[in-house]
């Protein structure tokens, strides 16, 4: 399994495509940009204090990473779902992470796209990304790994999620003083996936 010390392998990559990007839209900050990670891969392997779970209302599992999840994590997931009683769309709770190599899972339930429901799907997934990182804080966590919430089965536009996911991930890292999060991963399953974060983490994370 990947355990976080190769994490910054990882970042070293990342940093390179940053290299070849420009942007004057957000400013450099390198105390950010030292704590966030782009990682192409399954995130039931990923060694951190909280993986999320693209979950749904039930949060009694599904197909896609929440499928995934629940295979990796084995039935005692299950089993402390079942007394959660479900959660709201653009919401988060926690559970422990089982048999998991992650600690803990915070599942959030992002919003099913459609195109008549903006702007509330936006804020609802904003939402799912803010919550679940004031949960982690909350709960005194260091390290979160994302994946790519509501882009696969929900349907949502992977570039427009992805400007929502990284910009609600700056937004949580500056404010109020935030410095307890230590890294934050964005999971990107996809080679498609990959060039959209790959594209789009300089815009809001610039090198210089
Ligand atoms: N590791 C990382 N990313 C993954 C993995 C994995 N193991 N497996 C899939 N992805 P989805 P949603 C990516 O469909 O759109 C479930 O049934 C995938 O390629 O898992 O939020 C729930 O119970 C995509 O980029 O979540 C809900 O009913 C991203 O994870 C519903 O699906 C999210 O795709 C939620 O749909």
């Amino acid at each position: 399994s990947i355990s976080l010390a190769e994490i910054p392998v990882l970042r070293a990559l990342y940093r390179t495509v940053l290299k070849s990007a420009s942007t004057t839209r957000y400013n450099h900050n390198s105390a950010l940009l030292d704590r966030i990670s782009l990682f192409q891969g399954d995130i039931t392997e990923l060694q951190v204090d909280a993986i999320v779970n693209a979950a749904n209302k039930s949060l009694l599992g599904g197909g896609g990473v929440d499928g995934s999840i629940h295979s990796a994590a084995g039935p005692g997931l299950l089993e402390e779902c079942r007394t959660l009683d479900g959660c709201d769309t653009g919401n988060s709770k926690i559970t422990k992470g089982y048999d998991l190599p992650a600690k803990h899972i915070i599942h959030t339930v992002g919003p099913v796209y459609s195109e008549s429901k903006l702007p509330t799907v936006a804020e609802q997934l904003t939402s799912c990304y803010k919550t679940s990182l004031e949960l982690a804080v909350a709960s005194g966590l260091k390290s979160i790994a994302f994946p790519s919430i509501s882009t696969g089965i929900y349907g949502y536009p992977i570039a427009d999620a992805t400007h929502i996911a990284i910009d609600a991930v700056r937004s949580f890292c500056e404010s109020s003083d935030q410095k307890q999060l230590e890294r934050v991963i964005f999971v990107v399953w996809s080679d498609k996936d990959k060039h959209v974060y790959e594209q789009l983490l300089p815009e809001y994370f610039p090198q210089e």
